[in-house]
């Protein structure tokens, strides 16, 4: 998107423009950006502009009392400064304090964003009341489409605060909220797609590498049933599993029966863990019709879609990832 400001030389033009940088005259007055205009560049709602303007005293640095606001080139690039601050995951308050810290000459020599020259995406701000600030710069990287902020804001995150926290506090807000605004406005299933692409790339990339379980013992399987595409949760069981040292193999999204039945016979598993998001992708039967083997193992039905199913005796319910971390090593200790 354009920005009507004619800006030469190194400098920026000051509010009102007709500003003498020592190099050239800017002799055109700068009429500077609407509220509008300014929180469609940066792709956050006009309230959060204005909020900003109120709680953190970032805004048109110009605004007289009656007059409309008017965002002048240099405001916009504090802001943009504050928002890159906010995508990595620094408070609100901090961000503010660093865009506003910047001296105006020192501006427009800032390095540019990695993707600067990307339209600008979404427009409207995903709704997380009440949660942290890393949430809040993954729902806003989430929206801007920016999967290289995405995946290093989950990669600083698991490495600083682990994965269920990063999956609790971090992933699950943001993805109810992606998922709360495709059901209420048909929108967003791009950011749906590229949470989780990021959220399989970072999680994924954990189960790689030297396994910390001794060499030959029995693992768990983990598993969604047929027909459920929702796997994010069960991936992030099985790099907590991975964390916590106990061995396991994960086999995805939509395992076909016959298919758990093969890697059941193969494996010899301890327990076999099978997810449900969607109520119509949680079939008892399945459960009841698994293969049995000596040794016996374990059955789990995890996820919400199992909720009020009739499920075969002894199987047992998972339902948060922390608990099923702490189901599961109990049960692979035993
Ligand atoms: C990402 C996503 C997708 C991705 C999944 C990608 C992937 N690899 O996982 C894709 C794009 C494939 C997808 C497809 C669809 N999706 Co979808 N999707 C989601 C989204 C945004 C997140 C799913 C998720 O991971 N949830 C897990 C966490 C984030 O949810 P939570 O509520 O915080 O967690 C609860 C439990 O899961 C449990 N829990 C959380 N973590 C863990 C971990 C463990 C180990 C355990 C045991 C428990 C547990 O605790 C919470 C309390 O119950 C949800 C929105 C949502 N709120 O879930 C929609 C959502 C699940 N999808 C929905 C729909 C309708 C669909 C589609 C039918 C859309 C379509 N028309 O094609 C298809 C169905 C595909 C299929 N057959 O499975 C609906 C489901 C409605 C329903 N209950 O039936 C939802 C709820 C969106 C909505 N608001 O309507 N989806």
């Amino acid at each position: 998107m354009g920005v009507p400001f004619v800006v030469s030389g190194p400098g920026l033009p000051a509010p009102g423009g007709g500003v003498d940088d020592g190099a050239v005259v800017h002799t055109a007055p700068a009429p500077g950006l609407t509220v509008a205009a300014t929180a469609r560049r940066l792709g956050v709602a006009p309230g959060t502009l204005r909020t900003w303007d109120r709680r953190y005293g970032i805004g048109p640095s110009d605004h007289a009392p009656g007059r409309h606001r008017r965002y002048s080139m240099a405001d916009v690039a504090r802001l943009e400064l504050m928002q890159r601050a906010l995508v990595r995951g620094v408070s609100p308050g901090d961000a503010a304090r660093y865009a506003m810290s910047v001296p105006e000459p020192e501006l427009a020599r800032l390095p540019p964003d990695a993707d600067e020259a990307r339209p600008r995406v979404g427009g409207r701000v995903l709704r997380l009341p009440g949660v942290g600030g890393r949430a809040r710069g993954l729902g806003r990287a989430a929206l801007a489409l920016d999967s290289v902020a995405v995946s290093d804001l989950l990669a600083d995150s698991v490495r600083s605060d682990g994965i269920e926290t990063t999956w609790d506090e971090v992933v699950r807000p943001v993805l109810g909220a992606v998922g709360t605004r495709w059901a209420d406005t048909a929108t967003g299933v791009e950011v749906e797609h590229l949470v989780t692409a990021c959220v399989s790339a970072v999680f994924g990339a954990l189960l790689g590498g030297a396994d910390r379980s001794a060499g030959d013992v029995r693992p768990v399987l983990l598993a969604a049933m047929p027909g459920e595409q929702h796997a994010l949760p069960i991936l992030a069981l099985a790099a907590a599993l991975r964390a916590h040292g106990v061995a396991h193999r994960y086999l995805g999204a939509d395992l076909p029966a016959g298919a758990l039945a093969a890697a059941t016979r193969r494996t010899a598993p301890v327990a076999v863990v099978l997810w449900s998001l969607m109520p119509q992708t949680a079939d008892p039967e399945m459960l009841s019709a698994m293969p049995r083997t000596r040794p016996r193992y374990r059955t789990f039905a995890a996820g919400p879609g199992w909720d009020g199913a009739a499920l075969p005796q002894r199987t047992g319910r998972l339902t948060s990832l922390r608990s099923a971390v702490a189901t599961i090593s109990a049960a692979v200790l035993v």
